[in-house]
């Protein structure tokens, strides 16, 4: 068993490296259900199979899937992908994985947050997550990383960093009522410091409209590098992006990170606007309890929802009319990494996209115990 450790990363030394540091390997969950996948998760589990095997050709990737689909995912999945037979609630491995952390000796650990599947009773996206709420753990075993448990109810899409000591994060999502009611800002503040090893957070407000995790980071602003930040982006003034995004870009464009910097800010244009189709709703199995898919609503769509590997961009593919800008203006952003797009519509019908469903494990050093 890997020790669960009683301390802080931060006051232990560690940080959170950006995700354009070198990886060790990537891991994803296999999505499997029949009420957020639209006909028995079988055109996910396509999309998933083409998005681990993008990742394999820049890094290790790990996959978790349960007992009754593992047959079925390896057969699927290339052979360069490790299958882990492992138990979970739905396929969203950013948010219910590890947040990885190093030492300036290069020591890998893991946080483990709290998971409440994304708003418990009140507002969250189904019942039970305890499954979901045990996977860090899991990986951390497997990967034979020592654990911090945070007293935090929070996601990996949720935060992100520039491994310098800034971490980026949204209102909606991380002052949430349903996350950690009795928590303040302040309180908030001290635990991602704490946990994250960064010592300046930038708030932004609204992350993407209609985004069913409560507004993630993720799927709106991330580091391209220290001191850069690309952010998703609509001119059209009545969408109902706009204005989040015009706040999001005053707020970065005021910001100084923790070395004192201003940010330089791109934005990526959004693809669409992109709703769901009816016989898309049609595929989900409704159930009590889960998010409701309805014909017409808006998706949460984004290209900033993409994974940073070794060498690579994995991005997700929404919509013909845009996917060669938002790829050229990727290559302009990473111009020492390979771009390559996976068709991502059925991941975005699940409520979230590549990185979503992601997570890297840091290199670190030679000793990564
Ligand atoms: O985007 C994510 N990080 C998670 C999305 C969860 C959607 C569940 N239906």
């Amino acid at each position: 068993m890997t020790r669960t450790l009683a301390g802080t990363p931060a006051a232990d030394g560690f940080r959170m490296p950006g995700e354009f540091e070198p990886h060790a390997g990537c891991w994803m969950l296999w999505p499997e259900r029949p009420d957020n996948w639209r006909e028995a998760a079988r055109p996910a589990q396509l999309a998933f199979a083409q998005v681990a095997a993008a990742i394999a050709q820049f890094e290790p990737v790990s996959v978790g899937v349960s007992g009754p689909h593992y047959a079925a995912a390896r057969a699927l999945l290339p052979e360069t992908v490790r299958v882990v037979e492992m138990a979970h609630d739905d396929a969203w491995m950013r948010d219910v994985g590890p947040t990885c952390v190093v030492s300036g000796r290069g020591v890998v650990r893991g946080v483990d947050w709290r998971f409440n599947a994304w708003g418990g009773l009140a507002g969250g996206l189904y019942f039970p997550w305890d499954q979901d709420d045990l996977v860090a753990r899991k990986v951390l075993e497997i990967e034979r990383l020592e654990r911090y448990r945070a007293p935090l109810v929070n996601e990996g899409g949720a935060v992100h960093v520039d491994g310098e000591g800034t971490a980026l994060v949204t209102e909606e999502c991380l002052l949430n009522a349903n996350r950690n009611p009795s928590l303040e800002r302040t309180d908030v503040e001290r635990l991602l410091r704490e946990y994250l090893g960064v010592s300046q957070i930038i708030w932004l407000g609204r992350g993407v409209f209609n985004d069913e995790t409560g507004g993630h980071i993720d799927n709106l602003a991330c580091f391209v590098r220290p001191g850069e930040v690309c952010l998703t982006w609509t001119d059209r003034e009545r969408d109902p992006q706009h204005a989040s995004s015009l706040d999001a870009w005053e707020r970065l464009k005021d910001a100084r990170d923790a070395r004192g910097r201003r940010l330089q800010v791109t934005r990526l244009p959004m693809p669409g606007p992109l709703t769901l189709h009816a016989r898309e709703a049609a595929g989900v199995i409704a159930r009590e309890g889960t998010r409701p898919r309805t014909a017409g609503e808006r998706l949460a769509a984004s290209y900033v929802n993409f994974y940073i590997a070794n060498g690579g961009i994995v991005m997700p593919l929404l919509d013909r009319r845009t996917d060669r800008a938002a790829a050229q203006r990727l290559k302009r952003l990473f111009p020492d990494r390979r771009v390559v797009g996976v068709p991502a519509r059925e991941i975005l019908l699940g409520g979230g996209n590549i990185h979503c469903i992601t997570q890297q494990i840091p290199a670190g050093g030679r000793g990564r115990r």
